[in-house]
Formats: C-alpha cells, sequence, structure tokens
C-alpha cells in the first residue's frame, strides 16, 4: 500500500513549513519570517522503527494563482477533464520562470498527495485567496483546510465560512502550539476524507500513540539511570599524606560536582533525543531554574523538598548511617560551602544542614594515600536531579518541532515540584534513594519502582 503524502500549500508565509515541521517532527525544515522562504517542493517522511507511517511536501506559497486558474479556464474541457488540465498546465510550465513556484506546488498534488491548505487566521480573509482555493479545487485530490493563527487577530469566522466553500473539513491548527493530540486527531481526520487513506492513517496514529507511550518510558529510564549514577558517584584524588588538606578536598569536590553535571547534561541530551529534539538548546534567561546549576542554592529551593516534606518522608532518619565519616559541607549550596574545615580523620559526623557527601582517607596498598569524595548523601540531592529532570523531559516532550526559541520554562512550572509527587510515592522513591547513598546498590524491585513512578510524574 502507498503511503499517504499530503502537500502543505498556501499562500507565501502563513505557516506550511511549521505545520510540515510539526507533522513530521522535522526541527531542521526551514521557518522564516520572510516570505519566500520555501522555494522548492521537498517530502519529509514521517518514520517510525524504519517505517514511513506518511509523508509530508512542504513547498513555496503561491505567487500567481489568478494567471494560473485563468490558463486552466481557457483550456477547460468540463469537470471530468479538469484533473488532467492540471497536469497539462505543470507540464506546459515547468520552464516558465514565472510559474515556478506553482508548478513546485501543484507537481506533487498531481502526482496524488493529498492537500492541507494553510491560511492565517489572525488576518482577514479576502477574495484573493479565491483563485487559489479554486485552482486546488480543479485538481480534484482529497482537501482540508487548517487555520493557523500566527498572530493577536481573530477572523476564524469569516475564513471558515469562505473555506467551507472549498473545502469539505476545515480546522484550526495552531503550527507552533499543537500538541501531540492535537496531531493525531488530525491525521485521524485526514483519513476520514479519502477511503484509501483512512485504514493507513488509522494505524499511523495508532502507532505513534504506542510510540509516545515507548517514549515516555525511554526517558523515565535515562532519568532513573541519571540517579542512579549521580548518587552512586564517587571520586578520588591522591593525597600527599594521611591527613586530607583543603586543597584536596576543594579539587575533589570540583571533580564530583563536574562528574554530576556532565552526566545531567547527557541525560538530558539523550531525553532530548528520544524526542527528536536532539539540536534544541536550552539557553534562555527565562529559564533559570533549567539553566542554573544543579548544584546552585536556587536548583534547592525550588526543587527539594522542605524540611517538613522531608521528615513526612521519613528521609532524615538513617541517611547518615555507616561507618564512613560525613563531612558537612555548609551552606545554602551543597559541595560548595565555603569554610570547609572538616579535618577528615577526625572521629564523629558532622551533620550540620544536611548538605553533605561522604569523604574518607583511603590508604593504598603500594604506598601513598587517596582521598575519596562521594557518594553524595544530601537527603535533598536525589529530589532537585529528578525535579529538574522531570520538568525538562516534560517541556522537551510538549514541545513542537515548529519552534526556533531555546528551551524556555513556563511560568506556571514556578509550583514546588515536589508538593505534586504526594506523599506515597516521595516516601517508596525516598526508600529507593536511601539505599543509593548508602552504597547498597539497588535492585530490579528497585528499578522497576524508580522507573514506573518517573513514567506516572511524566503524565
Ligand atoms: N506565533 C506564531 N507564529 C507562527 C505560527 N505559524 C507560523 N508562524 C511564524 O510565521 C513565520 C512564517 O512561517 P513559515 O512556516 O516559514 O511559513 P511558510 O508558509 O512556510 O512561508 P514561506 O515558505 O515563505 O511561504 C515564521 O516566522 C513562523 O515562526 C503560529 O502558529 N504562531
Ligand atoms: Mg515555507
Amino acid at each position: 500500500m502507498s503511503v499517504p503524502r499530503f502537500a502543505i500549500v498556501g499562500h507565501p508565509n502563513k505557516g506550511k513549513s511549521s505545520i510540515v515541521a510539526t507533522l513530521a517532527e522535522d526541527d531542521a525544515v526551514a521557518i522564516s519570517p520572510h516570505p519566500g522562504t520555501t522555494t522548492q517542493a521537498r517530502a519529509y517522511p514521517m518514520r517510525l522503527d524504519g517505517e514511513t507511517l506518511y509523508e509530508l511536501i512542504d513547498t513555496p506559497g503561491f505567487q500567481r494563482a489568478r494567471e494560473t486558474l485563468k490558463w486552466l479556464e481557457q483550456h477547460d474541457r468540463g469537470a471530468g477533464a479538469r484533473a488532467a488540465v492540471v497536469r497539462e498546465f505543470v507540464a506546459a510550465h515547468s520552464a516558465d520562470k514565472r510559474f515556478l513556484d506553482e508548478c513546485e506546488l501543484l507537481r506533487p498534488i498531481v502526482d496524488g498527495a493529498g492537500i492541507l491548505y494553510v491560511v492565517d487566521g489572525s488576518r482577514p480573509y479576502g477574495r484573493q485567496y479565491e483563485a487559489e482555493m479554486e485552482v486546488l479545487r480543479w485538481t480534484g485530490q482529497p482537501r482540508m483546510a487548517l487555520i493557523n493563527l500566527i498572530s493577536a487577530g481573530d477572523h476564524v469566522e469569516e475564513w471558515r465560512a469562505a473555506l467551507a466553500q472549498y473545502f469539505s473539513i476545515v480546522r484550526t491548527f495552531d503550527a507552533v502550539r499543537a500538541d501531540f493530540g492535537k496531531r493525531i486527531d488530525l491525521l485521524r481526520s485526514f483519513g476520514a476524507i479519502d477511503e484509501s487513506w483512512s485504514a493507513p492513517l488509522g494505524r499511523a496514529a495508532d502507532a505513534l500513540e504506542a510510540d509516545r507511550e515507548r517514549r515516555r518510558r525511554a526517558a523515565a529510564g535515562e532519568i532513573g539511570d541519571l540517579l542512579i549514577d549521580s548518587l552512586s558517584t564517587a571520586v578520588t584524588v591522591p593525597l600527599a599524606g594521611p591527613n586530607a588538606d583543603e586543597a584536596a578536598l576543594a579539587n575533589g569536590r570540583g571533580k564530583l560536582q563536574e562528574r554530576v553535571r556532565r552526566r545531567e547534561r547527557d541525560s538530558r541530551r539523550s531525553v532530548q533525543e528520544i524526542y527528536r529534539h536532539g539540536a534544541l538548546a536550552i539557553e534562555d534567561s527565562a529559564a533559570p531554574y533549567l539553566v542554573v546549576d544543579v548544584f546552585a542554592a536556587q536548583s534547592f529551593s525550588v526543587f527539594g523538598l522542605s524540611a517538613t516534606q522531608l521528615a513526612l518522608t521519613g528521609a532524615a532518619s538513617g541517611a547518615v548511617a555507616g561507618t564512613v565519616i560525613d563531612v558537612a559541607l555548609g551552606g545554602a549550596s551543597l559541595l560548595l560551602g565555603a569554610g570547609i574545615g572538616a579535618a577528615v580523620g577526625a572521629a564523629g559526623t558532622l551533620v550540620g544542614a544536611g548538605r553533605l557527601a561522604k569523604v574518607r582517607v583511603l590508604g593504598q596498598p603500594v604506598g601513598g594515600y587517596e582521598l575519596r569524595i562521594g557518594p553524595i548523601t544530601d537527603l535533598n540531592f536525589p529530589w532537585v536531579l529528578l525535579g529538574r529532570a522531570l520538568l525538562h523531559a516534560k517541556l522537551v516532550a510538549e514541545r513542537n518541532h515548529a519552534r526556533r526559541d531555546s528551551l524556555a520554562l513556563d511560568a506556571r512550572a514556578d509550583a514546588h515540584l515536589a508538593d505534586g509527587i504526594g506523599s506515597v510515592r516521595r516516601r517508596a522513591l525516598e526508600d529507593v534513594f536511601r539505599r543509593m547513598r548508602n552504597e547498597r546498590g539497588v535492585d530490579a524491585a528497585d528499578g522497576s519502582v524508580l522507573i514506573d513512578t518517573i513514567v506516572t510524574l511524566l503524565e
């Protein structure tokens, strides 16, 4: 069975390429505020597991719709021959510079593509569009109109009335903000206009929905791995003697932080690749919680659990058990603390504000000593990592491929994330975190609690 193909056509600069990018999940489609950005028809396949589900063809906008229509009318041989006359138009003008754009946009349609006609519903309707719509009607191909809203105006109703004269299905569709559900609706409704497409498009929609679940699980797996790795990370630095000095501590602390930061960056990249957003930049002053360092105080205040939540969760008990010496690294920012005066090797546990990492001096069998820093035992550390990862993954999963700005945080995300988790889940997660912190390792059951919880939190 042939793959359903749609040509996205319309006036220049109305969001055609944006719709292609959205429906093909391809952020490489050229989009710009300047009319005439797309100059050639180009197919973008939507692939899943090596199979092409459907194909979108981006096209240049109409330039000479009225003249095109005039030519068609001059060659009219009755309704039954109109599709053939359009084909003749393309053949007769393929070398005619004046009709380059018309030939580019009509060629895929005469070759069998369905039509998605895009208009901007924020601008008033005008009769100049009628020639375009009439030319499209002449092709006789299945067609649907999409009302995109590029700016603030609202002329949707007048557009709807006019479009209904030419198209059996008219939908509003926000090229830049349409979410996954809206895209699936669009696919299914396009299946309804053409019988031969209803089965493959129905299957495509089902496959995309199943894939959505798979992606969510894969993203949860990445976040789970990030937590496991970051909570079990420890670094070593060489020591001159059996006592740790300030410089060695600072050196080890820096290494540990850098390792966690790098791990977080890698995890974000993997999550973005799962959602086909590999090239997405995360840098926007509007997104401080996402951009600032995982170790910054701001991350802790936004994503960490409150003292009450920590107590309710049971996180506080048993967290510093073990024979190693926990050194308080002080201050509001984990491991950044000034005044780390703790002499490693001294007896006792300095709990301080709960900003902790395990620190110990190891004797080497071949002589010499090294300082081992980690794992990070700070009670809030896993919650901060998790909160940041969830927010990032949700924004990436929602993000439409027509957007060209960097990833920005929605103001609503200001709500304290940990509040949404619920105490039962929080406790289950904290049990897993505790085992990670205590270096006993996590087993398969812990792994599934972790992943299942993260999947739910991503919904
Ligand atoms: N805010 C907003 N901007 C949009 C929307 N759709 C398109 N745009 C913007 O409108 C401009 C044109 O979008 P394109 O997708 O390049 O339009 P096009 O129809 O392919 O343009 P040509 O290829 O030049 O004919 C870009 O700056 C888009 O970012 C929308 O739904 N909302
Ligand atoms: Mg374009």
